[in-house]
């Protein structure tokens, strides 16, 4: 990892959204979980309206200094608290890749509050991907996953672009959708899941939010949540809070 100072250490925020009980406490509490920090108060952020939890993730710069991920990307506005370079014309051989750190905060919404419009605002500008969070042993927590994104994602999206519509015809904020309570799902029915996620164009990942393992290193959920995680880090490069 490049050496850096805590100080130089960038912050990407990612909020939590779902039904009360489908498990995104338990879910933040994997998320951010690692060697250095394996108790919550150890990798908590204190705030009087969400539990924010902290991790750390090492963005590869290869990706940074490269070609944006797609076409449609604009790399011509470049945050305040990037120190990289514009993108050159080629992807740089693999052996110059550096991993940067990056502060990872998830934010999930203390259940027992009612959260005022302003403060909510105030954290859309701010937000750089979304986790969507749902019951596998109850479908109706999917359906009820387009009511949740809807102003979150209005609002960031008319913070970070230009114009406020269409928003899932633009490159939108990177959403990853989770499927919790794997294990207490008996049958291997699993009809209904991936609809949400198909319709956004994301990844996926069912899972048990009480096992500890259910991201070791190298799994395909591990790499999912670390190619997400790239993605939260190209949509604050390129596409930085705007002054409204
Ligand atoms: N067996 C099992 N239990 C789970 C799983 N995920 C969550 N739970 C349990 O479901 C209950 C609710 O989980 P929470 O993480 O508190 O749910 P939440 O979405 O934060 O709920 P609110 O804060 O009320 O919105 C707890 O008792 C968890 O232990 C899972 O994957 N498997
Ligand atoms: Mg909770």
């Amino acid at each position: 990892m490049e050496q850096q100072t805590i100080k130089h250490v960038a912050t990407v925020r990612i909020l939590l959204l779902g039904d009360a009980g489908v498990g995104k406490s338990r879910l933040t509490d994997l998320l951010a979980r690692s060697e250095d920090t394996p108790t919550p108060s150890t990798r908590s952020v204190g705030d009087v309206w969400w539990n924010v939890q902290v991790r750390l993730h090492e963005y590869p710069s290869n990706m940074l200094i490269g070609i944006p991920p797609t076409p449609d990307w604009t790399s011509s506005s470049s945050p305040s608290t990037s120190t990289h370079s514009s993108a050159p014309d080629q992807f740089p051989p693999p052996n110059t890749c550096k991993m940067i750190p990056y502060f990872v905060e998830f934010y999930d919404l203390k259940s027992s509050l009612r959260l005022p419009r302003e403060h909510r605002n105030r954290l859309y500008r701010h937000i750089d991907g979304i986790i969507l969070v749902y019951d596998l042993l109850d479908m109706r927590t999917h359906d009820n996953l387009h009511d949740w994104l809807y102003q979150p994602l209005r609002q960031i999206c008319r913070y970070r672009h230009k114009r406020l519509r269409p928003i899932l015809k633009r490159r939108h904020v990177p959403i990853l959708v989770v499927g919790t309570k794997l294990d207490l799902l008996n049958s291997r029915r699993l009809s209904g899941t991936g609809k949400i996620a198909t319709q956004l164009g994301t990844d996926e990942i069912l899972l048990n939010c009480l096992d500890l393992n259910s991201f070791n290193e190298k799994s395909r959920n591990e790499m999912k949540l670390r190619k997400f995680l790239n993605n939260v880090v190209d949509f604050k490069q390129y596409f930085p809070i705007r002054r409204s």
